[in-house]
């Protein structure tokens, strides 16, 4: 039996079975990134809700595994050399279960470093802009009167959906077959709706974007990934 006890977080949300992959997360955006590509992959894992309230998030048990105190977080017992590690940032969580699995990062190295590419892209461009456009339109921002932070993200949220629009133009997937970048990007479009911003960025303009959305919610996988762990309970 794998032993986690050096992991300060699992006496706060304790393993049941601590040979499995244990993920510590909540259904936003960012966290369903992990639990999909889980889902995809068919590790066998265990999830612990973490919610976003500071009771949990920013509690001392979760930043003894994440001190930058945001979900998702994972443990894997089995990690390199068949060493528990501890991981954090959801993207560096989609390569290393890819590196782990063999799945989801391309047949070949030219796929797998365009997989990567894509990964990043979000990471620094797609996943930060939308969550900032979310901010200003309807969350905390949306009260100041100053129009130019709003605009500057709606304007970079424009053309961040004509770059993934144009490359969708012409196959299903982002990195041709559907990979963990597909696993990043889906996810924050998706948001979108919630973000009540659809119209704001012409989100009508692109059918596209919609035929991918629907292409990608409609994966066994990912119909469960989306609502791992459940928000209640
Ligand atoms: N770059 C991080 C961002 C994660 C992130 O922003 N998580 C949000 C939820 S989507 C969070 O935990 N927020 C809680 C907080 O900031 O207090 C990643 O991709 O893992």
């Amino acid at each position: 039996m794998a032993d986690l006890s050096a992991f300060p977080i699992t006496r706060r949300w304790v393993p049941q079975d601590p040979s499995k992959l244990q993920l510590f997360s909540f259904p936003t955006p960012n966290g369903v990134k992990a639990s999909i590509m889980l889902e995809e992959t068919g590790l066998p894992y265990e999830v612990h809700r973490v919610t976003l309230s500071d009771d949990d998030v920013k509690s001392d048990a979760f930043l003894s595994l994440n001190p930058n105190n945001k979900i998702p977080a994972i443990i894997d017992p089995d990690g390199p050399g068949g060493r528990p590690i501890g991981l954090f940032e959801s993207g560096a969580i989609l390569l290393y279960l890819g590196e782990k699995t063999g799945r989801l990062m391309g047949r070949d190295a030219a796929a797998k470093a365009h997989v990567t590419q894509w990964i990043m892209w979000q990471m620094g461009g797609l996943g930060p802009m939308l969550g900032q456009l979310g901010y200003f339109v309807k969350m905390g921002g949306k009260a100041i009167e100053d129009p130019r932070p709003r605009q500057r993200y709606v304007d970079e949220a424009k053309r961040l959906l004509s770059v993934v629009a144009g490359e969708l133009a012409d196959r299903d997937w982002i990195a041709d077959e559907f990979s963990a970048a597909d696993i990043a990007i889906a996810p924050w479009l998706n948001a979108l709706n919630f973000y009540e911003a659809r119209e704001i960025v012409g989100w009508a303009d692109y059918p596209g974007l919609q035929d991918y959305l629907d292409r990608f919610m409609g994966r066994p996988a990912v119909k469960i990934g989306m609502k791992t762990p459940p928000r209640e309970g």
